[in-house]
């Protein structure tokens, strides 16, 4: 393939620790889900992000526990890194809460979808468990993410991406996710 022909697409997954970042990739990869995937919610963790993980990202996943008030609340921390380090100002974002088929929550949709209004990010309820909205979380914010001119190189117009009529016309999951 012709250099000019690859696209990468770079989408970030940010959050707390154990509210189930890697879990909602590995369903959306492999369509599984590993229960005994070391919990390791609560610890503290020495912080190792750097500029260059953020540089150049299109879209972000910011994920919080519906569980875990504290992962909500720690939001403001994530967006103010991300304003700091990323380098597109028109940077796709999908919140979502994750865990949903628990029954302890501690955050209803409603905060959720407020906080995702306030910050214009798209907004989703999933549960890497159960797959609820895991499959629409990546799709409706890599379709946002092609959808925004600026995102793109100038010389990858019209051939970046092929998109097929179906998808050209919204996918299956199309409008399931809250628009701001
Ligand atoms: N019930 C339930 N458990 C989940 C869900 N998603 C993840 N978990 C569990 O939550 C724990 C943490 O999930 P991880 O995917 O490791 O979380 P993480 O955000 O990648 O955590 P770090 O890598 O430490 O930042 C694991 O025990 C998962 O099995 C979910 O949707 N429902
Ligand atoms: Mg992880």
């Amino acid at each position: 393939m012709d250099d000019d022909t690859l696209t990468t697409l770079k989408i970030l997954i940010i959050g707390e620790s154990g509210v189930g970042k890697s879990s909602l990739l590995l369903r959306f990869t492999e369509d599984t889900f590993d229960p005994e995937q070391s919990d390791t919610a609560g610890q503290e963790r020495f912080r190792t992000l750097t500029p260059s993980y953020y540089r150049g990202a299109q879209g972000v996943i910011l994920v919080y526990d519906v569980t875990r008030r504290e992962t909500f609340t720690k939001l403001d921390n994530w967006l103010n890194e991300l304003e700091t380090y990323c380098t597109r100002s028109d940077l796709v974002k999908m919140l979502v809460g994750n865990k949903i088929d628990r029954e302890n929550h501690e955050l209803d949709r409603a905060e959720g979808l407020k906080f995702a209004r306030k910050h214009s990010m798209l907004f989703i309820e999933a549960s890497a468990k159960t797959k609820d909205g895991v499959q629409c979380a990546f799709e409706e914010l890599v379709e946002k993410v092609i959808q925004t001119p600026g995102l793109w190189q100038s010389e990858n117009h019209g051939r970046a991406v092929q998109l097929t009529d179906e998808d050209a016309g919204g996918g299956s999951c199309s409008g399931y996710c809250s628009l701001v």
